[in-house]
């Protein structure tokens, strides 16, 4: 493996592969964004506090239980439809690409991609950014028997680290969003952010993302309620979390792990749910919570393909090809950046 002539100053800079020690920016910012969320009316924690090193472990184990068929539906595209997928990524043209991959998890899927793009000698540079540095550290040794790849870990928030990507070449770019990460974040939150990525591109530039299909309804909430309870033991961890990291005292049994699913709407929600009226103590802050108050943690929303337009056209793309899995319950869809802002579209 080989890396970018730059990658030397940006590991030192971006990675850190000792996420406990959360630098005292990190904290401040952890600690900040829990207490004004605990203060709000319903109160809130952000899902993206959930990858600890506990929390990586826990979202691994999520990802092969039975019920959790998001993974699974989406590797079935990577496994399969590799070629079909390279050759769209690729394009006509033999200049290199930067594939830039947001949020890359453990990198299973993509190895089938970096694979095939390896064995047809196609040019490019592979830029993976996780907010994790255990993930990026687990993910950069997995990948090590790739000789010929062309890698820069960026360690950070996917916008920051994307526009810092953006700046260091002047390559065609290719952007992956897989695992239907854009579920974590509602409507409101995935056209905003889908059009910060659009500013960050020029018109041709691709954009593949990955979507959890709207289905039955049961079998979306099964996949958020496994039995074994490590969906249940996700949410709380981040309770345990703030413990640890903000010298909290949450009593992790007095909170009840609450999924939702409505059908309507395609938003499936967590809570977690104070089983009695009690104080908890953050730090030098006291926070009340009633009998039956809940703490929403996480959105996983739910797409029609017709809302998967919506949001392109909306954001500067079009939809140009979407990858499916053989029962159709997750797509991996190819949007590509226009050359002039469409129309805004309604409801979104
Ligand atoms: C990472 N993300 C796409 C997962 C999801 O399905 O929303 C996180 C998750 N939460 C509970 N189970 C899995």
């Amino acid at each position: 493996m080989s890396y970018c002539k730059n990658k030397k100053a940006l590991k030192e800079v971006k990675y850190d592969s000792n996420v406990e020690a959360a630098s005292t920016y990190d904290l401040d910012k952890f600690r900040a964004d829990v207490l004004s969320g605990l203060s709000l009316t319903p109160k809130r924690l952000s899902s993206k506090y959930f990858y600890d090193k506990k929390g990586d472990e826990l979202f691994q184990r999520i990802m092969e239980c039975p019920e959790y068929y998001l993974t699974r539906c989406e590797l079935e595209i990577f496994q399969w439809q590799t070629n079909q997928l390279a050759t769209r990524i690729s394009g006509k043209s033999a200049e290199p690409f930067d594939l830039i991959e947001l949020g890359v998890g453990d990198g299973t899927k993509t190895r089938f991609l970096l694979n095939e793009l390896i064995e047809t000698k196609t040019k490019f540079n592979y830029l993976p950014i996780d907010i994790s540095g255990n993930i990026l550290s687990e993910l950069e040794h997995r990948l090590s028997h790739l000789d010929s790849l062309n890698i820069t870990l960026l360690q950070g928030e996917y916008l920051d680290m994307l526009k810092e990507a953006s700046r260091m070449s002047g390559n065609r770019k290719v952007i992956l969003f897989l695992g239907g990460n854009i579920g974590n974040m509602d409507i409101k939150e995935a056209k905003a952010f889908c059009q910060n990525v659009r500013s960050m591109l020029l018109p041709g530039d691709l954009f593949i993302i990955g979507f959890d299909l709207r289905k039955d309804p049961h079998r979306i909430l099964n996949a958020y309620n496994d039995k074994l309870g490590i969906t249940r033991e996700f949410n709380l961890n981040l309770l345990q979390r703030i413990n640890k990291e903000l010298d909290a005292n949450f009593e992790i049994d007095k909170f009840a792990h609450y999924p939702t699913y409505d059908p309507h709407t395609g938003a499936c929600k967590s809570y977690l749910v104070s089983s009695l009226k009690q104080d908890v103590r953050i730090g030098d802050t006291v926070v009340p919570f009633h009998e039956g108050e809940c703490v929403f943690m996480e959105i996983s929303q739910k797409y029609s393909f017709s809302e998967i337009k919506l949001l392109a056209a909306n954001s500067g793309f079009s939809v140009i090809e979407n990858f499916s899995d053989h029962k159709n319950w997750f797509v991996d869809s190819v949007w590509s950046a226009s050359s002039s802002q469409s129309q805004p579209l309604s409801i979104l």
